[in-house]
């Protein structure tokens, strides 16, 4: 698998996608692993954002924030019609050593969606043929009516959570539905304060539900990479989200007895470490058991070294299982073995809820709507959580475009879409936002 590939270095894509993607695909990569650091708030990500206004301004958009550090670029063909636009977009924040896709497609894509639009309502008013600039495929995909309602291009804030440990954390905020001051809790590993991030990356912090960001929008589509194999299964290059399975994260925290890796006698440690470890193999188990997903990460271990028994042991479960009462007994299970296996070993056990995403099934005159403009792709189950369903939790009518990954991996340099697959994604992208702006 070729890791880190971007669509600019194999092969040509249609000229507004490949300099687009050129220009943004450098930033916050490892050269060594070709992931991605683009944590929030940090100079790599500010440069994303730099990007992304940089491109809203090449366009004479209009770019509108909110104190979550989400941001908006609008394109207003009524300048009178502010509310009731169609926004689409997604987030540029990745996970440590990350996808270049995940996230990042769908902005690019709505940009180069974007330009194909107005170029191919410019040359219809011209009395031409539409021509889009995403390549001449999308051209075909713009005709159509005229746009009347604004379109806002989004990119919303910290979707991954990778560094203050709650996802989709901009789009919670601006829906409420996340409480400011669980926000104002929040730190990264290093204890640097979300505020703190914030106020130095030069986001005016106002953390709080912002619904004017998106002037009541008529719908949101967010396109993104498919995080799994089932398009490359199926043999399209494009499909549609059904439904997002019910997700969270849990802080699990094993407290124990520090002391030193070479006199203490086996039978009289209390090392959290041990039962963290049996607590990560019995979820791996339930998970296998019960068809359901269960992942630890962003391990943090007190006093972290080789010749020292740990005090303490901070460990984050993702779980994920296709029904939220399957999620609940999931994760009662989890936690229950984990009870036991601290009284055997001595420890101390505490879980506390970090995050939770109630099972999102996506608007369905909506996803209808974008079938029948699109002949009918794939309609897929995801497991992977995304901005489109916190809007959709929120009663935000949202759609979601995945398009094909070959390697079906995803969150790891290894994610990647074909070129051709990148123009075919803003290709259905340019047609269902030109479908809705003439709604
Ligand atoms: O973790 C997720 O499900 C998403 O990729 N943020
Ligand atoms: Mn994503
Ligand atoms: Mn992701
Ligand atoms: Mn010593």
């Amino acid at each position: 698998m070729t890791a880190g590939r971007t669509a600019g270095e194999s092969g040509s894509l249609g000229t507004g996608f490949e300099e687009l993607w050129k220009a943004l695909a450098p930033i916050g990569r490892d050269d060594r692993t070709g992931g991605y650091h683009r944590y929030s708030w940090t100079p790599a990500h500010r440069e994303c954002e730099r990007w992304f206004r940089d491109e809203a301004e090449r366009r004479d958009l209009t770019v509108e924030a909110d104190g979550n550090g989400n941001l908006v670029a609008w394109w207003r063909p009524d300048p009178a019609r502010v509310t009731g636009g169609v926004v689409t977009g997604s987030h540029l924040d990745s996970v440590p050593d990350g996808g270049g896709y995940d996230g990042p497609l769908g902005v690019v894509s709505a940009f180069a969606a974007l330009d194909a639009i107005r170029s191919a309502g410019a040359a219809e008013s011209a009395g031409g043929t539409a021509g889009g600039t995403a390549g001449g495929a999308a051209g075909g995909a713009a005709g159509g009516a005229e746009a009347t309602r604004p379109l806002g291009i989004a990119v919303f804030a910290e979707e991954e959570g990778a560094r203050f440990g709650v996802p989709c954390l901009g789009s919670r905020l601006l829906t409420g539905a996340l409480e400011p001051d669980r926000a104002r809790g929040l730190r990264d590993t290093a204890g640097v304060p979300l505020t703190d991030a914030m106020e130095r990356a030069g986001v005016p912090v106002d953390l709080g539900p912002a619904p004017d960001l998106l002037h009541a929008p008529s719908a949101f589509v967010e396109l993104h990479v498919e995080q799994g194999r089932a398009l490359a299964d199926l043999g399209a290059p494009v499909g549609l989200a059904r439904d997002i399975w019910p997700h969270g994260r849990w802080r699990f925290e094993f407290g124990g007895r520090a002391d030193h890796a070479g006199t203490a006698a086996m039978s009289d440690r209390h090392d959290p470490m041990l039962t963290y470890a049996m607590t990560a193999l019995a979820a791996n188990k339930r998970a296998r058991l019960t068809q359901a997903r269960t992942t630890f990460g962003r391990v943090q271990v007190e006093p972290n070294a080789t010749n020292a028994v740990p005090s303490l042991v901070r460990a984050w479960l993702d779980a994920r299982a296709a029904d939220e009462p399957s999620l609940d007994a999931l994760v009662e299970e989890i936690r229950r073995q984990a009870g036991d296996r601290a009284q055997r070993d001595g420890t101390r056990l505490e879980v506390h809820p970090e995050s939770w995403t109630p099972r999102v099934e996506f608007d369905v005159r909506l996803r209808d709507r974008l079938a029948a403009r699109l002949g009918s792709p794939p309609v897929l189950s995801t497991q992977a959580g995304h901005d489109a369903g916190i809007l959709a939790a929120a009663r935000i009518p949202a759609a979601m475009l995945f398009v094909r990954n070959p390697t079906g991996v995803s969150h790891a340099p290894e994610e990647y879409a074909e070129p051709a697959d990148c123009l075919a994604g803003v290709d259905a992208l340019t047609a269902v936002l030109t479908d809705l702006l003439a709604g």
